[in-house]
């Protein structure tokens, strides 16, 4: 009796390790600007965190603000992709911090070639389920992002982080 009960068990571990495998999610978001260019890539494996890799180039040396906004939606160039994503209402932050937009991604550091390199992880910019961000837009910006942290009247909504210099939308990824 005892001997079937474990060869189920091993069967149904080996079916769950194929599903978890099956559950790779991957997006991409191509970055289009008048001087900056990027190219964005996420992926999520089951429910776990995505991790969001890539490069930017034609940036000021610096740090600049990176986010994903709520709509996918360039036909006003980057500006129709509305306000940071926020489908739990909170206040703009840095990404460790609890009360933030699920679409603050704090900055990107561009060297003095003008080329940032992103390689991050985060828990709230899922790519399936109700709040997932495919169909939204992943904005790049000219000036730094505060976290919220700067005492400006935009620290709070947008870290006051300047023009929009790229958006792309972000779109599924086989
Ligand atoms: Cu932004
Ligand atoms: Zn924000």
């Amino acid at each position: 009796m005892a001997a079937p009960m474990e060869e189920k068990a091993g069967e149904t571990a080996g079916a769950a390790e194929a599903e978890i495998t099956d559950t790779m999610v991957k997006a991409v978001a191509v970055l289009a600007g008048t001087d900056v260019k990027g190219t964005i890539f996420f992926s999520q494996e089951g429910d776990g965190p995505t991790t969001v890799t890539g490069s930017i180039s034609g940036l000021k040396p610096g740090l600049h603000g990176f986010h994903v906004h709520a709509l996918g939606d360039t036909t006003n160039g980057c500006m129709s992709t509305g306000p940071h994503f926020n489908p739990v209402g909170k206040e703009h932050g840095a990404p460790e911090d609890e009360n933030r937009h699920a679409g603050d991604l704090g900055n990107v550091t561009a060297g003095e070639d003008g080329v940032a390199n992103v390689n991050v992880t985060d828990s709230q910019i899922p790519l399936t389920g109700p709040h997932s961000i495919i169909g939204r837009a992943v904005v790049v910006h000219a000036d730094p992002d505060d976290l919220g942290k700067g005492g400006h009247e935009l620290s709070k909504s947008t870290g006051n982080a300047g023009g929009r210099l790229a958006c792309g939308i972000i779109g599924l990824q086989g």
